[in-house]
């Protein structure tokens, strides 16, 4: 398996996927920052935006953060860092995979632009709806779907760590206490120690 990535960047969300799995990885860094680049076609093949993170696994090619780490839980991990797919879980599993892309990073985005909110128009919600409704997930419990630390971890945990380094979670104990959690995980720990370059 091959992971194209970049430090500081979204792939860190992939690393610690693989990392939490425990699978063998080979990894390509795209220098993101570079002025020209000359990506190639396989990295395009996965990546058609030429973003990371990008994975290539034998025949399965894809890009997108959330995609990759569903991959990765459904093909390697069921029952342990994904729900089996007859367990009712899977629902509230699904839900918070996607929360990251589908209302966490255009809610950021448009707090941090200062467009105005339009709650009802925009399927995020607002800034605050998207803060409140995932303070009442994690309510109560260690990991997103209670006990049990899936991939949708993941893909909150890294965005709860994020909001805190951009200093958008200033009254959220619950969410900051829960970046910790995730930041005190051997895993995770390995992949900032990754992140220097
Ligand atoms: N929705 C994508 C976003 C990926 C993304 O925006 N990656 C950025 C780094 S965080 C990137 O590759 N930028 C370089 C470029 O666009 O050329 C995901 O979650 O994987």
């Amino acid at each position: 398996m091959k992971l194209y990535w970049a430090p500081q960047t979204r792939s860190a969300r992939a690393l610690w996927m693989l990392e939490e799995a425990g699978i063998n990885y080979e990894l390509e860094l795209i220098d993101i920052r570079a002025a020209e680049r000359d990506d190639s076609d396989e990295f395009l093949e996965a990546s058609p935006m030429g973003k990371v993170p990008a994975l290539v696994d034998g025949a399965v090619t894809m890009a997108e953060s959330a995609a990759i780490c569903l991959y990765v839980a459904d093909r390697y991990c069921q029952g342990t860092l994904a729900p089996a797919l007859d367990d009712p879980a899977r629902g509230k599993f699904l839900y918070w995979l996607l929360y990251t892309p589908a209302v966490i990073e255009p809610a950021m985005s448009e707090q941090f632009n200062q467009v105005e909110p339009a709650p009802q128009r925009s399927g995020w919600g607002s800034f605050d709806l998207m803060i409140r409704t995932l303070e009442d997930g994690i309510r109560d419990k260690e990991w997103i779907l209670g006990d049990q630390f899936t991939a949708a971890d993941v893909m909150l945990g890294s965005s709860a760590v994020f909001l805190r380094a951009f200093d958008m979670l200033p009254d959220s104990k619950l969410l900051s206490d829960y970046a910790d959690r995730c930041l005190a995980r051997p895993a995770y720990a390995k992949v900032m120690s990754m992140q220097t370059s």
